[in-house]
């Protein structure tokens, strides 16, 4: 029946039908089919929350038509994929991206128009995916965005998280965090789909010993099962091609409880199968500091397996080996996060596909390969090995027997010595038993590599030191890098139309090509028309930032941006410290020559973080200060946008005149804001640390305000013994700030409030904050005087952009493509 009905139908001509057309008319009359036929409303009654549904299943339409010319090429020329495993994403608002994706946004306008409909307010009510963190789950929707326009065969997996990142509101200064809701109204960008669906066992025990042919055989007999359903959202890169985001939601099984449900216990059972479903809830909120939670464990167990067992049946319905898999399919691990995939494989091809050990090692190896995201030593995943034995038994053991085939070649055919080998093991038995997640995932990869320059040094010089060694060819970098289409089309709009009035449109898809802007960096026309959509989007900012707090600023001011996760290695409180010099010496009367600027930040602090919400009071408190003191607040005002998302950040970037990227030395992996201010023409001022280095290096010394210790420098303090009091004692400036801090001025006289944050400065300053306070207010007063020269900040400011080619995340992508993962784009007919 089934070959039947392919046979009579024949996609492409009702791909063809004028229904699904981009012209105005058809668009108008989908939609009206969607609303009626898709949501079963009338326009009459239809809230914007129809409106919006309706409008996006119109383009969904649009996306799936694209989609079926990108699968028959991908199966018609048999090329190897990618797996991207991430255990976050953050995809941003879909229906503006999509529109200009499918380059149909002014049509799209006119045909809302004409039903009395403003394409804008549909926009905004779109609530977007909170699926991760921040850089690391931007990073991965930045690649997804690009392996999807260049034609890469790509499927990326991942958790469908019921709630996301929380929401952040501020009151009375403090963060709160409200839940998010991004499903409560339904989410008409997915589809699901029932029928993948894979099974999940946890716990339990193993049994070993000879199957029924004599053959040795491992049975895992677990202590609970959940069901694992795929949910995909299309992807649609650039003018066409795309890629599948597939998300996996935990959902109960009959038998869940074996014991419950054979006792005929039901209501144990129920609650039970309601206690399955919860390892899909919710989205751990803690960037870089995982702490040993069962169910965080589950999390990514959970949607590895889903995953490997898809790859697998995608990988055996072509017909095809799956010895051959390795061939076939290119596995990238963001991060640790996914790292049990490599012990997952082996079981699955070990024990459930029947080969034998040394072809799987081979498949697991050639399959994988791992990007590691940070140094931070509370980032490192690690599990204890009773927790871990509990959820995964099996996995234990299989653990255990790549560690000792490890240590065993790394003993005899490398002589490493007892300090050395326990230094490598992927167990660490220094006191409590630990899996090193970064251990296994290394040792099961063919390739390993960091995200910036110099992060990738420093991965080999420190963390993976001796594997560097062991396996020099195993290392490498692909400098992180950021989707231009919504991070300067999409969100600066103005702007990239200019660009393209003056070098075409080619640098959409190929960035290095605002090169070409260069010879207009001296052009004073070109100037004023940048300058000029630089005040647009600083207007709009600060009408957005009224409308969230209420506080003014004057779009003529210096917008002075710190905007990214709050983090004591980020040193937010080092901007904290320069506002309140600032503030100090005006009030003094100095500072005469100092141009009025607005002092912004943006930020969630894990909820679980007390000096990161510390620090946010700390902001909130000095904006009150300030903002509500006559004396300077036309000079200077300080605002904290709440609730730090993407769709947020696209209204930050373009209006950034200075960029915060100042990080101590050896602590930022690599940074991926740093970018996107950049190419919205901000300036940075920053730290030799993650890819500010290559920033700088691409636009020249002259055009990045630098300062601060190198990490040499870093390193060097620390083994001298550093000493921040010394320098508190001996910058008399320095001094008043701090001090400043705990007088009370800040909280109605409570002397206590912010003591914490001063102690720690003061005596241990574990990010060297007071190490490099002068550098940066020198630095500082560099950028006001630049900013005293318009056309000269206009001339850097163009050169900025002109040289941000390398940081497009299409070049990251074609660079994991040949270094790593060996696949080609697809051509499309
Ligand atoms: C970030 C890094 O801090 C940042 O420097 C980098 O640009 C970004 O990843 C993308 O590469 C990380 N985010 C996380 C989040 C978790 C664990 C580790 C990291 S590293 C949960």
């Amino acid at each position: 029946d089934e070959k039947k009905f392919s046979d009579k139908i024949n996609i492409a001509s009702t791909s063809g039908s004028s229904r699904i057309s981009h012209s105005k008319e058809a668009i108008k009359a989908s939609f009206l089919d969607s609303l009626f036929y898709g949501i079963g409303r009338v326009p009459a009654l239809a809230t914007p929350n129809d409106r919006y549904t309706a409008l996006a299943l119109t383009i969904r339409d649009r996306i799936f038509q694209q989609f079926i010319l990108t699968t028959e090429s991908i199966s018609k020329q048999d090329a190897r994929a990618v797996a991207y495993l991430s255990a976050e994403y953050l995809p941003g608002p879909h229906l503006a991206n999509n529109l200009l994706n499918l380059e149909i946004t002014a049509q799209t306008r006119e045909a809302m128009e004409e039903l009395g409909i403003e394409l804008d307010d549909l926009i905004a009510i779109e609530e977007e995916p909170g699926l991760g963190n921040g850089g690391l789950g931007r990073l991965a929707s930045c690649y997804l965005d690009s392996l999807a326009t260049l034609g890469i065969p790509a499927i990326a997996y991942g958790i469908r998280y019921e709630f996301g990142i929380f929401d952040q509101v501020i009151k009375d200064g403090w963060q709160v965090e409200l839940t998010d809701k991004w499903l409560h109204y339904g989410n008409p960008w997915e589809v699901v789909r029932p029928e993948i669906a894979y099974e999940v066992k946890f716990g339990g025990r193993t049994e070993h010993g000879a199957d029924s042919n004599g053959k040795f055989q491992v049975t895992w007999v677990p202590g609970s099962e959940v069901k694992g359903t795929a949910y995909d959202t299309p992807i649609l890169g650039y003018k066409g091609n795309g890629a599948v985001l597939r998300l996996w939601r935990a959902e109960a099984i009959e038998s869940f409880d074996f014991a419950a449900f054979n006792l005929g216990d039901y209501y144990r059972a129920v609650e039970a199968k309601m206690l399955s479903e919860n390892i899909t809830k919710v989205l751990y909120p803690n960037d870089q500091a995982q702490g040993g939670k069962e169910l965080r464990l589950k999390q990514q167990y959970f949607f590895v397996t889903c995953s490997l067992q898809d790859i697998i049946r995608l990988h055996l319905i072509q017909g095809r080996n799956l010895e051959r898999l390795h061939e076939k399919f290119a596995i990238q691990l963001n991060d640790t996060h996914p790292a049990i995939a490599i012990a997952e494989l082996m079981r699955l091809l070990v024990d459930v596909h029947q080969l034998d050990w040394a072809k799987a090692w081979h498949i697991t190896q050639n399959c994988f390969a791992y990007t590691n995201h940070t140094l931070l030593p509370e980032a490192l995943e690690k599990w204890s090995i009773p927790l871990f034995e509990k959820v995964l038994p099996r996995h234990l053991e299989i653990i255990y027997e790549i560690n000792h085939r490890f240590l065993e070649e790394i003993r005899h055919q490398h002589s490493y010595n007892n300090a050395q080998i326990a230094g490598m093991s992927i167990i660490d038995e220094s006191g409590e038993r630990y899996i090193r997640m970064a251990h296994l995932a290394t040792i099961g990869s063919h390739s390993v590599n960091g995200v910036s320059a110099m992060h990738s040094e420093l991965l080999k010089k420190e963390v993976l030191h001796d594997f560097a060694g062991l396996w020099p060819d195993k290392f490498c970098n692909v400098t992180n890098g950021i989707t231009p289409r919504r991070f300067l089309y999409l969100s600066n709009t103005p702007l990239a139309e200019l660009i393209s009035s003056y070098i075409g449109n080619g640098w959409i898809t190929d960035l290095d090509q605002l090169r070409k802007l260069e010879p207009y960096a001296d052009d004073v026309s070109f100037q004023n028309s940048w300058m000029e959509i630089k005040l647009n989007n600083k207007q709009h900012l600060a009408a957005l930032l009224q409308k969230q707090t209420g506080i003014e600023i004057d779009p003529a001011m210096l917008f002075d941006i710190q905007a990214k996760r709050i983090h004591e290695y980020k040193r937010q409180h080092l901007k904290v410290l320069h506002i309140l010099s600032v503030y100090l010496r005006l009030k003094k009367g100095e500072l005469i020559n100092f141009s009025p600027s607005a002092f912004i930040f943006a930020g969630k602090a894990a909820p679980g973080y007390i000096m990161a919400k510390l620090l946010i009071k700390l902001i909130n408190s000095v904006a009150d200060l300030v903002n509500q003191d006559t004396e300077v607040n036309d000079k200077m005002k300080v605002v904290f946008m709440p609730d730090f998302n993407v769709k947020n950040a696209q209204n930050l970037y373009p209006a950034a005149d200075l960029s915060e990227q100042i990080s101590m030395a050896g602590m930022e992996a690599s940074g991926t804001g740093n970018m996107k201010f950049s190419l919205n023409g901000a300036l940075t001022i920053g730290t030799l640390d993650g890819a500010n280095v290559e920033i700088r290096q691409e636009v020249g010394e002259d055009n990045f305000f630098l300062f601060g210790l190198s990490v040499e420098q870093v390193q060097a303090n620390k083994t001298a013994g550093y000493q921040p009091y010394d320098i508190y004692q001996q910058n008399q400036h320095l001094r008043e700030v701090l001090d400043f801090i705990v007088s009370g001025a800040l909280s109605q006289g409570d002397t206590q409030l912010f003591r914490p944050l001063y102690e720690n400065l003061l005596y241990q300053d574990p990010f060297m904050l007071l190490a490099d306070y002068q550098s940066y207010i020198d630095c500082q007063e560099q950028v006001h005087e630049l900013w005293r020269e318009p056309k000269e900040w206009a001339r850097k400011s163009i050169l900025n952009v002109a040289r941000m080619g390398k940081f497009s995340s299409d070049r990251s992508i074609r660079d994991y493509s040949d270094l790593i993962w060996k696949v080609t784009p697809i051509n499309k007919k």
